[in-house]
């Protein structure tokens, strides 16, 4: 199957907003071989479209939950699994706790961010979505990761990366820990600005900057 087709099989199921129909699509386009990795790149780029929809009014609430449900559920059960089994028997690149800040539920993208980290060969600890900043410093001091690794979607909870930066330096704990923060409204500049080491555009991306923090520390 051409990108092409795959492209316009996952845009028609999610605009049935009908789960079942997205995870029986994203089953045959796996069965027929596509690439994981390709799978989540169309699902993103569908779901950038579903989400500028709705933000122009052409798309109901309820369409965005559904849509984004159905995209979260292919993904977790059918998408990620399969981009494991090539992280399997590996050295392990170094440790990366993740999670999506405090009040910010949205968690597909830094799903795959934990799944790529993962079948790169890097140690994952995600601590979820809407994780509240002492979480964060918590799991520094418990799990002394390499790298945080902090996602926001919305222009509202980017501004809880801050926090959490500040809150380590609070805790005397920024130098023990790289930061990288990703998510749609963050960009190189934010992360300057509040003093992140690090910005990722995408997931392929979040794993090479990974790379290059865990080989400069
Ligand atoms: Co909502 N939502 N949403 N949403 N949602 C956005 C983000 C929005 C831009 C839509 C819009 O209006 N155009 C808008 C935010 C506007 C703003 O900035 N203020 C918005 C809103 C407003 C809301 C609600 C407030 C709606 C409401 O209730 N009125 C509500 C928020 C509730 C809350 O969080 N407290 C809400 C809810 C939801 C759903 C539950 C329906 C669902 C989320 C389901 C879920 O995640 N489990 C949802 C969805 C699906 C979206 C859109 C359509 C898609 C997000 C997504 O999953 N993209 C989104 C529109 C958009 O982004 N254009 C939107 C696909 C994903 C693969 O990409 O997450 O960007 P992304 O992740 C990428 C990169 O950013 C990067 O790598 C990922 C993979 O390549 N990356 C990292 C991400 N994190 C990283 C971390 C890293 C490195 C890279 O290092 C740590």
């Amino acid at each position: 199957m051409s990108h092409g087709e795959m492209e316009k099989k996952i845009k028609d199921a999610l605009y049935t907003f009908d789960s079942e129909e997205v995870l029986k699509v994203t089953k045959e386009i796996l069965d027929e071989g596509a690439k994981p990795i390709d799978v989540i790149n169309v699902f993103s780029k569908a779901l950038e479209e579903i989400g500028q929809k709705f933000e122009n009014g052409e798309l109901w609430l309820t369409e965005l939950i559904f849509a984004g449900e159905a995209a979260r559920k292919a993904i977790m059960e059918l998408v990620e699994p399969k981009l494991r089994e090539t992280g399997t028997k590996r050295e392990v690149l170094g440790k990366v706790v993740l999670g999506t800040v405090a009040g910010d539920i949205h968690d597909i993208g830094k799903n795959i961010v934990a799944a790529l980290l993962f079948a790169s060969g890097f140690e994952v600890i995600d601590l979820g979505k809407d994780v509240p900043v002492e979480r964060f410093v918590e799991a520094v001091k418990e799990y002394k990761p390499d790298i945080l690794g902090l996602s926001a979607l919305m222009t509202t909870t980017m501004l809880v990366q801050k926090d959490v930066i500040e809150a380590l330096k609070k805790a005397g704990l920024r130098d023990k820990v790289k930061v990288i923060v990703g998510g749609a409204p963050t960009s190189r500049e934010w992360a300057r600005e509040i003093g992140a080491d690090a910005h990722a555009a995408d997931a392929t991306e979040g794993v090479e900057i990974c790379k290059k923090l865990v080989k400069g520390s």
